[in-house]
């Protein structure tokens, strides 16, 4: 059985090849559709198409001198000839690219010039602030020269002009004298519909395939305007219509739905069991011309019915003449119009029927009348039209050959898109023929904009919004773009792409306002539109940055954006993580194309993001029928659009917007929870929470803004204007953060460290949700003050507590699930607590705390080794045994002593008398600590378990130390001040199953932080906003944190993450009390006696604690590593490279210093160090030196038992290449340019207590094979005395490999 769409078309003409499906299925290769993929019309059809522009580009010069004119004008056939020859001689230079095209695949480079001769369109569009003012009024003697006319909803006025020279005068008079009336001006300018591609029918229909329909099809109905659309047994619902005349059920599925895997995807049969769509809602589709008589659309094509069609008159009054099913405003045009060759056949009057084929017939007579011949070009001889003498604004009109009444396609260039697109969004389901809409109920308006040549004209595009606006329309499908994205602008380039947008924007602008939703093709150049955007151009109409446009991607069946490789050249749909807002299924998409039987129809499969907007475009149709099914009021653009968004089924890495791609059947039942009164749908976060994050904390995170007076008004009078505190425009709301910290996350909010009318509270949190269902959320506040802003899975929930103890509701539906949404509340007028409970689906009439583990705040990010720390300790096999210790871990503390004349400010602003109770009361001094900034002195201890000042302060300086050390120092300062710092050690979850852990804190002040994220502040309470006494010592029980929540099986031992616990702290060695010390306990227990040791789940650090002293017999070791820098890669600009860790890469090459072949130098400072045991050399000194590659990357480290000599190292590359240096996890050196003293600011490292080493890394990046690799210590006069170089004595040691 041969299926439909093989066929051969019969009134295909001899002139051109047909590009649809082809009925051989021994041809495997598609036939392109975009011109640039089209060299069979182009080698046919060249004076029509290529030529065009440059030809157009020429007479527009010719255009500049009048005699050149005149002259044509008298001798006509010395002037076709002329034009014969040029026609010919462009003929040559395009066909044999297109040759090779066809057949070598096609580049896509050939229009590069176009964007000029664009410019030199004869359209120029203009809009002016006053709503009266118009070109005419204001030029009133250059009038005569353009047609004009003034798009009722946007204002633009489009000019058009019979000569380049006028349209450039009226531009510079425009500019020159109403500048200050100019709202937007620019050229016309031309868009595409793209590459598609298209696949044969034939590569689908499999002999399973399902057969033709058996059943005889409905006798063919007269089709004319007037007559209603065939009716269907469909029970409207909300209307209670019922239709008499059952002769279409749309319940049932039409013989290619199965090949219709689009349908599947979105899962559309789920959608239609909730509706298929409301004739009353009608989607505009803006394309080529669309074959309104194809069996499988014309039921569901819309009708004007206030237009008596083919009378002449325009019965409705729009300004249209018998538009019964939509405009043609582009035309079938057999030549550009904006070429002066070429003349309009016609006169362009209001009141003249439009020069189509078709005019004075019915559509349905011209179509039983034979094809009209072939289109040639009109004679080029023939004068210009009379312009009207006197033109005013008028309605929208042909112009010379362009509009008129006829949208079906312009045989036979078409190349069957808009048909395609059309039976995407709703070809008619249930008539036993071909396939089905994704809408198939909806109604289709038919807006061809584009001509025979795939251009879109941004005049004719405007032209058709304004009438789709006028007429109706609740959803425009746009499958068009620019020619080529431009990734490399010119300034020129810029300032065009602005003004287009400019002028877009100004098109679509009404149709934002009234809601009517704009769905946009990304467009199938396999390009990154946030490129585009960060170059200064757009990609119209996808990227506009109004609320009712829906950029749209095309994804392949495996739900990963569309991309193949198409005649040797990659091709697929453009991305955009900030500019596509979502995919949608555009591969392959089987619907309908014209000229074909009238019984059966022709069909083909197309690819690309043409494909996926029009069937986003009829999931909105099926969204807004619902939305609007109550009301009537379809034109809800801002709410469907959401909708869309938010329930599409996330594909983690999708390079769109929403990382997702769009489901009809969630978009249908979202719309419908959105009509149940006070249900608001959640929208989920598009990330596994807990796969990301390394730790969870069981609380939610608070941070303290003082609001502007400004702000509080504002608040006052609209609590729903509370702002997202942490959207970028936090700075202009006058909000200023002053501190945070975390609280347990069941249970009442209530014990704020700061309060008053001017202080708000920020609560955040993750929330995870396990089944779908409507879940409640009620709040109470005992303040009368109290402003509530809860924003729950994206939903703004706001209250403004009216009296005291006043409880609000809200029903919150989850439909995705298990999920993870973000939780906000805003508490403005900080006093008493507010209150908080749940109720769950299962069990809505309970009102309680959320279950333990539901609310908490994650780090998102997985905890990760430092790539400069080796994976291992030192072993019995690879270390002598001083060095093998069982007790790993530690505590390093960073700390510096408070200078004696701080200028610290307190949380108020002011600087108060004592600056050190600035320091210790000052939350925000903790958070401002950083590993990152230097430290006066390190020190390592096996636990932080000092209970008093005394205790507290011997161990900050190293316990016992005599004034021969060169750091005595530090027992001074600390004994004399308020010091602060850092206390840092790494933990893991234990094997036997240990992950949820608390901390018991005892501290004056602190904070604590694990893998960067703050879950535990110390501060009291009475601190704000004077200056108390001194608080003492206080213990607290810091909320559950759950480590690695989504273990890795195969993590185990020293393979197990590590997390930084980090603990910044400030104290007093002054307070006649003050300590420092942490310990663990599992959660369950409350008990503060039931916490203990930080040992057991202590984790390998960049430091551990060997077993004894190091012998002195010992020889000292520096290891070294060193990869081709090619095969790391390149660092990011400004950023250093990410040397691996050679247990994750092998390195190239390894060496150890000190090395017998190194460079040797002399250590005359103190005699530390005997010739060749310091650190010099280059790397072809000690590697053999064939084998280098140009750059290396090298990482020379060592356990080191010591410090830095008083804190200071320099490092010596002879290149302008970044090296850095690591000590115990710190980055204490880093210098890209070798002119610069290289000084480190390594904290001076006191006393290595009970025999702790710390890991000494230095990094080169980019070394040649001569490049220098020296240091030094302790010396600031470097490089003056370069035979000063780092001994290398047994405070180094390096394992064995
Ligand atoms: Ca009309
Ligand atoms: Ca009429
Ligand atoms: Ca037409
Ligand atoms: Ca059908």
């Amino acid at each position: 059985m041969q299926p439909p769409g093989t066929e051969q078309e019969s009134e295909t003409s001899p002139i051109y090849s047909k590009p649809e499906p082809e009925p051989q299925p021994t041809e495997p290769e598609p036939q392109p559709t975009e011109p640039e993929l089209q060299p069979t019309e182009q080698e046919q059809q060249p004076t029509e198409q290529e030529p065009q522009p440059t030809v157009q580009a020429e007479i527009r010069t010719d255009a500049q001198r009048p005699s050149f004119k005149s002259w044509v004008h008298a001798h006509p056939f010395c002037f076709s000839s002329l034009v014969v020859i040029v026609v010919l001689s462009i003929l040559t230079v395009i066909i044999v690219p297109s040759a090779v095209c066809s057949t070598a695949g096609c580049g896509s480079s050939k229009n590069d010039n176009e964007p000029e001769s664009i410019a030199n369109s004869l359209r120029l569009l203009v809009r002016f602030t006053e709503p009266d003012a118009s070109v005419a009024k204001l030029l009133p003697l250059l009038s005569k020269y353009f047609n004009t006319t003034k798009l009722g909803s946007s204002r633009l006025e489009v000019l058009q002009f019979e000569d380049g020279k006028f349209l450039t005068e009226v531009k510079n008079l425009l500019k020159a004298k109403y500048a200050d009336k100019l709202d937007t001006l620019g050229d016309d300018f031309v868009l595409s519909s793209g590459t598609t591609v298209q696949v044969p029918l034939t590569a689908l229909l499999s002999p399973e395939a399902p057969p033709q329909p058996e059943a005889p099809i409905q006798p063919a109905q007269p089709f004319a305007p007037n007559m209603p659309p065939i009716s269907d047994t469909e029970v409207i619902a909300s209307r209670g219509r019922r239709s008499a005349q059952a002769v279409l059920d749309s319940t049932k599925p039409d013989p290619f739905e199965p090949l219709m895997w689009h349908l599947k995807a979105v899962n559309a049969a789920e959608a239609w069991a909730l509706t298929r769509g409301l004739p009353e809602v009608i989607v505009a589709v803006m394309d080529g011309g669309i074959d309104i008589e194809h069996p499988d659309l014309k039921g569901n094509i819309w009708v004007n019915k206030d237009e008596i069609p083919d009378n002449g008159i325009d019965d409705d009054r729009n300004g249209y003449i018998d538009d019964v099913y939509g405009y043609d405003f582009a035309g079938p045009c057999t030549v550009d119009w904006r070429s002066t060759i070429s003349p309009p056949p016609a006169p362009a009057t209001t009141s003249a029927p439009p020069p189509s084929a078709a005019a004075g017939r019915s559509l349905l007579q011209s179509r039983r009348s034979p094809p009209p011949p072939p289109r040639s070009p009109p004679p080029p001889r023939s004068p210009p039209p009379p312009f009207n003498a006197n033109p005013v604004d008028r309605l929208w009109s042909p112009f010379e050959c362009g509009s008129d009444n006829d949208p079906r396609p312009d045989k036979p260039m078409d190349n069957g898109h808009g048909t395609h697109v059309a039976g995407i969004v709703a070809a008619v389901r249930g008539n036993k023929i071909g396939g089905a809409g994704l809408a198939p109920r909806v109604r289709i308006m038919v807006l061809k904009v584009a001509d025979p040549w795939n251009n879109f004209y941004a005049s004719n595009v405007f032209a058709a919004y304004d009438y789709a606006l006028k007429m109706g329309a609740h959803v425009l499908t746009n499958s068009f773009g620019p020619r080529q994205p431009v990734f490399n602008p010119t300034a020129f380039q810029k300032a065009e792409a602005a003004r287009q947008e400019l002028l877009y924007t100004r098109a679509v602008q009404p149709l934002a306002d009234k809601g009517v939703l704009l769905v946009a093709a990304a467009g199938n150049e396999n390009s990154n539109l946030d490129g585009l955007r960060d170059v200064g151009m757009n990609y119209l109409p996808c990227t506009l940055d109004l609320p009712n446009v829906l950029c749209v991607g095309a994804s392949d069946n495996a739900t990963k954006l569309w991309q193949e490789v198409f005649y040797n050249r990659d091709i697929g749909t453009n991305y955009g993580p900030r500019t596509v807002d979502i995919a949608a299924p555009g591969v392959r998409v089987l619907s309908t194309t014209p000229f074909g039987d009238s019984v059966t129809g022709n069909y083909d499969l197309k690819s690309g993001s043409s494909m996926a907007a029009p069937l986003v475009s009829g999931v909105a149709a099926l969204v807004l029928s619902v939305l609007g099914a109550e009301s009537g009021n379809f034109f809800q653009a801002a709410r469907a659009k959401s909708i869309l968004l938010e329930s599409g089924t996330t594909q983690t890495g999708l390079q769109v917007v929403t990382q997702r791609t769009v489901d009809a059947a969630r978009a249908v039942q979202t719309a419908q929870a959105f009509g149940i009164d006070g249900v608001h749908l959640l929208a989920p976060m598009s990330v596994d929470v807990a796969a990301k994050s390394g730790a969870l904390l069981r609380s939610l995170t608070e941070s303290y803004y003082r609001l502007s007076a400004a702000m509080v008004a504002t608040l006052e009078a609209d609590v729903a204007k509370a702002p997202h505190v942490s959207s970028p425009a936090l700075t202009t709301l006058g909000l200023t953060p002053f501190a945070t910290a975390a609280r347990p996350a069941a249970g009442a909010l209530r014990g704020f460290k700061h309060n008053g009318a001017d202080v708000m509270v920020a609560i955040r949190g993750h929330l995870n949700l396990p089944s779908r269902g409507v879940y409640g959320l009620r709040v109470a506040s005992t303040s009368p003050l109290a402003l509530i802003a809860v924003t729950v899975g994206q939903r703004r929930l706001s209250w403004k507590v009216q009296t005291a103890g006043s409880t609000y509701e809200a029903r919150l539906q989850v439909d995705t699930a298990p999920a993870w949404f973000e939780f906000e509340v805003l508490y403005a007028g900080v006093a008493d607590g507010i209150e908080y409970a749940w109720s769950f689906p299962s069990s809505f009439n309970y009102w309680g705390p959320l279950p333990e583990g539901w609310l908490v705040t994650a780090t998102m990010a997985p905890a990760k080794p430092l790539p400069y720390v080796p994976r291992d300790m030192p072993t019995a096999r690879n270390a002598p045994a001083f060095h093998v210790t069982a007790a790993v871990g530690g505590f390093q503390l960073l700390w510096s002593a408070m200078p004696a004349n701080s200028t610290q400010l307190d949380a108020t602003g002011s600087s108060p008398a004592d600056p050190a109770a600035a320091i210790v009361f000052n939350p925000n001094f903790l958070s401002t600590l950083s590993p990152d900034q230097h430290y006066s002195y390190s020190v390592f201890v096996d636990e932080l378990a000092f209970s008093t000042s005394t205790t507290f302060v011997s161990a900050l300086a190293g316990g016992a130390i005599t004034a021969s050390r060169a750091d005595a120092g530090a027992l001074a300062e600390a004994g004399s001040g308020p010091v602060y710092g850092i206390a840092t050690t790494y933990i893991q979850s234990i094997v036997d199953g240990l992950s949820a852990v608390a901390f018991r804190v005892t501290c004056t002040h602190c904070q604590l932080y694990l893998d960067g994220l703050l879950f535990h502040e110390t501060v009291d309470a009475a601190y704000v906003p004077g200056f108390p006494a001194l608080p003492t010592t206080t213990t607290r029980i810091t909320p559950c944190v759950t480590l690695d929540p989504v273990r890795n099986a195969n993590a185990t031992g020293v393979n197990r993450p590590r997390h930084q616990l980090q603990i910044r702290f400030a104290t007093t060695s002054r307070s006649s009390a003050a300590g420092l010390a942490i310990q663990h306990g599992a959660c369950t227990s409350p008990d503060l006696d039931a916490f203990m040791s930080m040992r057991p789940i202590m984790a390998p650090a960049p430091w551990y604690r060997a077993s004894s002293a190091p012998s002195s017999a010992a020889n000292g070791s520096i290891q070294c590593d060193a990869w081709d820098s090619d095969a790391v890669g390149q660092p990011e600009y400004m950023q250093l490279a990410n040397i691996p860790r050679p247990e994750d890469v092998p390195p190239l090459a390894r060496f150890r210093m000190p090395n017998t072949r190194a460079t040797s130098f002399v250590c005359p400072v103190g005699q530390l160090c005997a010739a060749g045991r310091n650190f010099t050399t280059t790397t072809n000194n000690v590697l053999p030196q064939n084998s280098l590659p140009s750059s290396l990357y090298v990482r020379c480290w060592a356990w080191m038992g010591r410090g830095f000599r008083s804190g200071l190292v320099t490092v010596y590359l002879s290149d302008r290449l970044p090296t850095v240096v690591y000590l115990a996890g710190q980055q204490v050196f880093r210098s890209g340019d070798w002119t610069v003293v290289r000084q480190s600011r390594a904290p001076n490292t006191t006393f290595l207590s009970g025999n702790f080493r710390q890991i000494m890394a230095v990094e080169w990046h980019g070394v040649s094979p001569f490049s220098w690799l020296s240091m030094t210590e302790g010396r600031v006069d470097f490089p003056s005395d370069v035979s000063v170089s780092i001994p290398i004595d047994t405070s180094f040691f390096a394992p064995a490999p």
